[in-house]
């Protein structure tokens, strides 16, 4: 299934270096994003520039939208058109965090345009982006999952979790995994800090042990040295610990560790101003708590 006719659409953080991926395997990519220069800066890696989000979709077998969240998706969609240009029996493989809900919404819609979607959010970052590792939850139907599956290959390990809407959840579910662990991993570089230990040794001593974990390692060392650049931004991390928070609820559950640290996101963006700031800077927010007056 190499070849195929891929549109994709944003081409942020997270979207460049999993379309220069598409590339690599052999895709004909058609890019679009919505501050021009960001897809430009892929023609140099073979991508072909389109200058509307429906001119890209408009031949494609495949069309990939990765923004910040389910208004933007509805905004490419159905307000640039995105929906009305994709060809008959194409795929919308939405790559976004966006809900559950939003996601079934979408492929209700799209599905009345002849068009399948998958959703299939994903874990790993923008290293993982860039490496072709990332986690790939997928929910849809099996067909359409089993063909476009060699596409989300080029980026890593896509897995069907359910029906439309289940990938969301899992990454609903990842992301109270990620946010809770980064607080717990500030909160343990703050006790090892307190009582003048070496945070890197600590770092390295655990290594491989049960409380190892990418996130120990690499948001770990971020917060030892202080480097904030977004590899995921704390607003886009906030967003999703309140469409875990309004997903539970829902449901009828109580998460309260994940409500916490929700709680903890919102001051850091809203009152240390952290939106841009990696989601590791959580960190900068639980130390300013961990002072004693
Ligand atoms: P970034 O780097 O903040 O990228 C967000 C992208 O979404 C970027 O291309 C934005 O375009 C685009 N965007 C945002 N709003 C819109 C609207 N309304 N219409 C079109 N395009 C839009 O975030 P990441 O790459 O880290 O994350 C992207 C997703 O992956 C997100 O759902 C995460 O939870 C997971 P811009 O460049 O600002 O013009």
């Amino acid at each position: 299934l190499a070849g195929q006719k891929i549109a994709f659409l944003g081409t942020g953080l997270m979207g460049a270096p999993m379309a220069r991926n598409l590339i690599a395997a052999g895709h004909a990519v058609t890019v679009w994003n919505r501050t021009h220069a960001k897809a430009e800066a892929l023609v140099a890696d073979g991508a072909t520039l389109a200058s509307t989000p429906a001119d890209a979709v408009a031949d494609c077998t495949v069309a990939i939208a990765i923004v910040s969240n389910g208004a933007a998706v509805a905004d490419l969609l159905f307000d640039a058109g995105v929906a009305e240009a994709m060809p008959e029996a194409s795929v919308f493989i939405d790559m976004s965090s966006v809900t559950p809900a939003e996601a079934r919404h979408h492929a209700a819609r799209l599905s009345a345009h002849g068009v399948a979607q998958l959703d299939a959010p994903v874990s790993g970052g923008t290293k993982g982006a860039a490496a072709a590792t990332l986690a790939i939850m997928a929910g849809g139907e099996k067909s359409v999952f089993e063909r476009v599956r060699p596409v989300l290959e080029a980026m890593w390990r896509p897995v069907l979790v359910g029906p439309s809407g289940a990938g969301q959840l899992a990454k609903l579910a990842n992301q109270a995994i990620v946010g809770v662990t980064i607080g717990v991993v500030a909160e343990a570089t703050l006790l090892m800090q307190a009582g003048g230990g070496d945070v890197d040794a600590f770092r390295d001593a655990l290594k491989g042990g049960f409380a190892d974990s990418i996130i120990l390692q690499q948001h770990g060392r971020r917060m030892a040295t202080g480097d904030f650049e977004p590899g995921a931004r704390s607003s886009i991390q906030l967003k999703d610990m309140i469409n875990i928070a309004a997903e539970a609820d829902k449901l009828g559950i109580r998460l309260p560790l994940a409500s916490q640290v929700r709680e903890r996101f919102d001051a850091l963006v809203n009152e240390l101003d952290g939106a841009d700031l990696d989601h590791s800077a959580l960190y900068v927010e639980l130390k300013r708590r961990a002072q004693k007056h």
